[in-house]
């Protein structure tokens, strides 16, 4: 509803204003886009030895895992990607024996680009602990995954429900619960 003549100035100006910006958006030089698989898109951050900013490409040089689960749609499909120990193993973040005292409230909060985040404890995924396989996937069923779940999504196979199978995953921040 556009009641007054102020408001039919402002709703024209915001219109004019938005039409320029396009304008000079085409007008302005092509910007090359980063090739997909060199551009960072996943940070390890927090309480680790080494802050590490990962490319696909560096995910696919890594050790790959593969694993065979149940998606949310009901399906089994086929993931391949890396382990999330494997990337908290990269990063520094305490192991097996290192894993006792004051390293045991260290948690993983997996970050989406939508904001949702999903917790897991460093012991869960430790293979001297409970070895959750929790698997950082970059492809499903051979192919990469859409912007829209990926372009990494976590894959949580012993998990019942697939609420920690975090889509859009753009950090994994090591946090100390106790402060
Ligand atoms: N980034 C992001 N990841 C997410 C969610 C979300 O809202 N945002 N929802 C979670 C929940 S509750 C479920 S059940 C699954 C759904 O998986 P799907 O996207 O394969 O259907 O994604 C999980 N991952
Ligand atoms: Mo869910």
């Amino acid at each position: 509803m556009l009641k007054s003549r102020r408001n039919w100035f402002i709703a024209i100006a915001t219109f004019a204003s938005l039409a320029a910006g396009n304008v000079a958006q085409t007008n302005s030089m092509p910007q090359a886009a980063p090739p997909a698989d060199t551009a960072a898109t996943l940070v390890v951050k927090g309480a680790v030895k080494q802050e590490l900013q990962l490319t696909l490409a560096d995910l696919k040089s890594m050790p790959r895992t593969k694993v065979t689960a149940k998606g949310h749609d009901g399906a089994t499909h086929e993931y391949e990607g890396v382990a999330l120990s494997a990337i908290l193993a990269k990063a520094g973040a305490p192991q097996s024996g290192d894993l006792r005292g004051k390293s045991m409230p260290l948690c993983v909060v997996a970050e989406a680009g939508d904001g949702y985040r999903a917790v897991f404890s460093l012991a869960e995924l430790d293979a001297d602990f409970a070895a959750e396989m929790v698997l950082v996937a970059d492809t499903a069923d051979g192919k990469g995954i859409g912007a829209d779940q990926g372009p990494l999504r976590l894959v949580v196979p012993g998990d019942k429900r697939q609420g920690r199978w975090v889509r859009m995953l753009k950090a994994l921040s090591i946090v100390n619960t106790v402060q």
